[in-house]
């Protein structure tokens, strides 16, 4: 079996958080942000992440492939059921979505990600987050302040109070980590200590690394 993703993307990491966690045998290809031929020729749109099974079939859909991992995986490894509070936790994010972006998007292509290796690739990236953005990465990294003020103002009020002894993942966790996880490449943001502490125990229990080694 065959995961083909890119680091930064949040929706591979779920996927990512529950094949770690539950110890499935599956080789990791990075593919670079702009080689359309291999997600065409195996799902025949440019989506990633990607599961490619032994006999050549292959699936898209994050949550479909983390459930996948969780039916092949390490039974005695259980992912807890969902709870009301990854939908209230990921709206409260969703209202800073925009300062979130043009956080992340600038710092990824800058970061020495394995998709982004060539210049191909950061320029699809690039030209693609700016019409999105409605700016450009130059300008985004520029408002750092203003954008790192309201997203810090939302995390310091989230409704997330996790229990970070809890060994077991939980389908709220593959739903809530990954944007917190990708936040951490963003230098010196303020998170409050109960969500560091998470950050870094989900990281332990899934193998997903964090980004403070190359924060910027
Ligand atoms: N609903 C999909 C969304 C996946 C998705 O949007 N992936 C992005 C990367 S973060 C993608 O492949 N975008 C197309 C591209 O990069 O060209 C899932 O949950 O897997």
């Amino acid at each position: 079996m065959k995961l083909y993703y890119y680091d930064h993307c949040p929706f591979c990491v779920r996927a990512k958080m529950v094949a770690g966690y539950k110890q499935v045998p599956v080789e990791y290809i990075v593919l670079l942000n702009d080689d359309s031929e291999t997600c065409m020729r195996l799902v025949h749109k440019k989506q990633v992440p990607i599961l490619e099974f032994d006999d050549g079939s292959a699936m898209v859909e994050s949550l479909d492939i983390a459930h996948k991992f969780d039916e092949i995986g390490e039974k005695s490894r259980v992912v807890s059921p969902a709870t009301d509070i990854q939908k209230k936790v990921t709206d409260e994010l969703s209202e800073v979505s925009s300062d979130i972006n043009a956080l992340l998007f600038p710092r990824n292509v800058k970061a020495s990600l394995p998709e982004f290796a060539t210049k191909s690739a950061i320029e699809y990236f690039q030209g693609k987050k700016e019409k999105n953005l409605g700016k450009s990465f130059d300008q985004a990294m520029a408002e750092t302040a203003e954008h790192k003020k309201k997203v810090e103002d939302k995390l310091a009020t989230l409704s997330f109070h996790p229990d970070n002894t809890n060994e077991n993942l939980s389908w709220d966790d593959v739903m809530i980590f990954p944007t917190l996880r990708n936040l951490t490449i963003v230098k010196d943001i303020k998170m409050p200590q109960r969500l560091q502490d998470y950050v870094k125990h989900i990281s332990a229990l899934t193998g997903i690394q964090l980004y403070y080694d190359r924060a910027l």
